[in-house]
């Protein structure tokens, strides 16, 4: 899995302190990954192994843009409508543009559903000035740094153990990720509503690790094996919107909050353990669009040390919706957390947490994105009467997150 940490991790562009930091950091974990493939446990991880964005996350896609549509314009109202639907009004406002069919590339329904075109800076424009639209903005780039150490599962996880944990038998988790292992024989993954929003691979299966370990850790089964989630048992949706490599687009993860609205139901939660480098108001307005539905969204605050308010969708405020920062075993804030009470809402276990990986194993990952599945699994067990118990601690913007509990 080696290529995940260099292709992601060691760009040719200047780097940010924080990305150099994390990109060293990386290069220890390199190591002690190699020397882990028998699974054992490695007393050696190093401290801060990281998961977070990687160097490209935020970049302009040349010449492809996200519309999204007004839900409340007197012409068009997308509420209910297919995919299909959406698409052909989306080719009716190119044509009345003089723009071509073709540039239509995917459609997403809802509220304040949409389309993904390819478009000159002009066509963009011209696209922005018609009434039925709502927002134009640029596709981006959403890339994962990943790190990751196998080891020897243990049932009741300190993280789980700290947070608590109970049934969650017959409730759904939509986790926006990059897969789920189908063969994982402590997941209970959902495999017919699962859905992959990649341009070229159908499969919704995990080949990059992040998105397996996120779901262990809201729904492991309680068997004799392996470890236990939070909400043990739940179904696991895979929506997959990062390839093997941990890269993906913008719009992809619009798609798959646009089939979270067609296809879910209130109580349902949403992981979203991913985010981009600057701010997006068309996904920020489909994590609200799709909260005021009942459902609950689980959103990781990002692991860049920032303000989190400066990131979408973290920085998506409204009623259901969580964004999570980072604590240690120690409760201690984790130093890779992004912060801000302005947007984080709640704190969770994020460093040096154990959950499933690919190909039956387990494996310890740290971030925010390890976070967000706690608070996940305790939506899905409690909604919006999720206690608290405990404060992180030395949280840097002096408001101490309350750490979210049964
Ligand atoms: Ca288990
Ligand atoms: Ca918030
Ligand atoms: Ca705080």
């Amino acid at each position: 899995m080696a290529f995940i940490l260099s292709s992601i991790l060691y760009p040719m562009r200047p780097l940010k302190p924080f990305v150099i930091f994390a990109a060293l950091i990386a290069a220890l974990a390199i190591t002690s990954c190699k020397k882990d493939k028998s699974a054992s446990v490695s007393q050696q991880q190093p401290e801060e192994c990281v998961v977070g964005r990687g160097a490209n996350t935020g970049a302009i896609i040349p010449g492809q843009y996200i519309v999204s549509l007004k839900s409340s314009s007197t012409s068009i109202t997308t509420r209910a409508m297919s995919t299909d639907r959406v698409a052909a009004i989306g080719k009716s406002i190119l044509q009345a543009h003089a723009i071509r069919e073709n540039a239509l590339q995917k459609s997403f329904p809802g509220e304040h559903g949409g389309f993904v075109a390819h478009l000159s800076d002009e066509e963009a424009k011209a696209l922005k000035s018609d009434e039925s639209v709502d927002i134009v903005e640029p596709d981006r780039v959403i890339a994962l740094g990943a790190c990751f150490t196998v080891v020897e599962p243990r049932l009741v996880t300190w993280s789980v153990s700290r947070v608590g944990y109970g049934d969650g038998t017959g409730k759904t988790a939509w986790i926006i990720d990059s897969g789920i292992d189908f063969d994982h024989p402590d997941l209970n993954v959902d495999v017919t509503r699962s859905k992959s929003f990649l341009a070229n691979n159908t499969s919704a299966r995990d080949e990059n690790g992040h998105g397996t370990h996120v779901a262990g850790i809201i729904g492991a089964k309680n068997n004799s094996f392996g470890i236990l989630g939070v909400a043990s048992g739940a179904n696991l949706v895979s929506l997959r919107v990062l390839d093997a490599s941990g890269d993906g687009v913008l719009s992809s993860i619009i798609q798959a909050l646009a089939y979270v609205n067609a296809n879910g139901k209130a109580g349902d939660v949403v992981n979203m353990s991913l985010g981009e480098d600057v701010t997006s108001a068309t996904l920020d307005q489909q994590v609200k669009n799709t909260a005021s539905k009942g459902i609950f969204i689980a959103i990781a605050a990002g692991n860049d040390s920032q303000p989190a308010i400066n990131y979408s969708p973290g920085r998506a405020n409204g009623p259901n919706i969580y964004t999570v920062s980072a604590i240690d075993s120690l409760d201690n804030f984790a130093s890779f957390s992004n912060y801000g009470n302005d947007a984080v809402d709640i704190a969770a276990p994020g460093v040096k947490i154990l959950s499933t990986y690919l190909n039956n194993r387990y494996a310890i990952m740290s971030g925010t994105s390890m976070a967000t599945p706690h608070v996940a699994g305790l939506l899905l067990l409690k909604g919006n009467n999720i206690n608290h118990s405990g404060t992180a601690q030395n949280d840097p913007d002096g408001t101490p997150d309350p750490i979210a509990h049964f």
